[in-house]
């Protein structure tokens, strides 16, 4: 069964990746939520609007969280949820920097089923099953096995708000200098991906939404990572931190990010 419904969601975020690549062509029409850093574009928008539709037309049970607000909650209470971002990496999208992606996840009450995140500038495709393992590109991929942190590649991301309050600098600082590297990339979904498929070791990034995380927190389960929060609980959907890496590395990030928030307690 979760085949049939990974398959549908592989179908519905390749059709939204048609819809951002066609859009990219266009003169953007940048809109701002609130003020002038948190962007919002009219292929957020029209992706959305088509992902919603489809799996309404899919799966008429189904509740839908979708970020733009266009989704639905069940109307016959099935404890079925699609997690939609339907353009991650919106400010890379809008400067025409190629690192963005559609992340389409369901989850049957608290347990994520199936997951996809498709980068359709480079046609790139990671997808997981409960129990099934996760693929790229329909080729199975395994988290990495670089086993410290100090050999090892990380990323992060940064809120769009108030970065300059951020706690994740003090972070950024000291994983920087403890690892071969941390890098930024501005799409969390992708972040988790790369994980998955073993091109980063470790990722963390605090207050991220539900949509953002879902689908790449299956793909790195079903690769053969590990996700907590940084205390080592397992990851709440919509939870303050997540540290997702290939479980070889988890316990010297905790250690590091637990000595970090000891020192700047203020920052957690
Ligand atoms: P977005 O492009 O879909 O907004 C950047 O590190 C990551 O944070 C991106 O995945 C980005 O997703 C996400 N992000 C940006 N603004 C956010 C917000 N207000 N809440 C949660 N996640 C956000
Ligand atoms: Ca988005």
């Amino acid at each position: 069964m979760n085949d049939s419904y990974l398959s549908a969601a592989i179908e519905i975020a390749q059709d939204a990746g048609k819809i951002l690549i066609e859009e990219l062509s266009r003169p953007l029409d940048i809109r701002y939520k609130g003020d002038e850093v948190d962007l919002v574009t009219q292929a957020d928008k029209r992706s959305e609007r088509f992902i919603v539709e489809r799996l309404a037309k899919y799966f008429p049970d189904h509740a839908v969280a979708a970020e733009e607000g266009t989704g639905h909650e069940s109307p016959s209470a099935s404890e079925f949820r699609w997690h939609v971002d339907p353009l991650d990496g919106t400010t890379n999208y809008a400067h025409g920097y190629p690192c963005f992606s559609v992340s389409i996840a369901l989850a049957q009450r608290d347990t994520l089923l199936a997951a996809v995140v498709f980068n359709p500038f480079y046609n790139e495709l990671f997808t997981a099953a409960r129990g099934e393992g996760a693929a790229f590109n329909g080729k199975r991929i395994h988290v990495s096995k670089v086993a410290k942190l100090s050999t090892s590649l990380l990323c992060t991301g940064f809120p769009v708000r108030n970065r300059k309050a951020s706690a994740n600098l003090q972070y950024y600082g000291d994983f920087t200098q403890r690892s071969h590297g941390v890098r930024r990339d501005g799409s969390a979904a992708l972040d988790l991906a790369s994980v998955a498929a073993g091109r980063f070791d470790g990722f963390w990034e605090f207050g991220l939404a539900k949509w953002d995380t879902a689908a790449g927190v299956l793909l790195v389960e079903e690769a053969g990572g590990k996700v907590t929060d940084f205390a080592g609980n397992p990851y709440q959907l919509g939870g303050p931190v997540i540290l997702a890496t290939n479980g070889l590395i988890h316990e010297e990030m905790r250690t590091v990010a637990l000595e970090i928030s000891r020192r700047s307690p203020a920052n957690v």
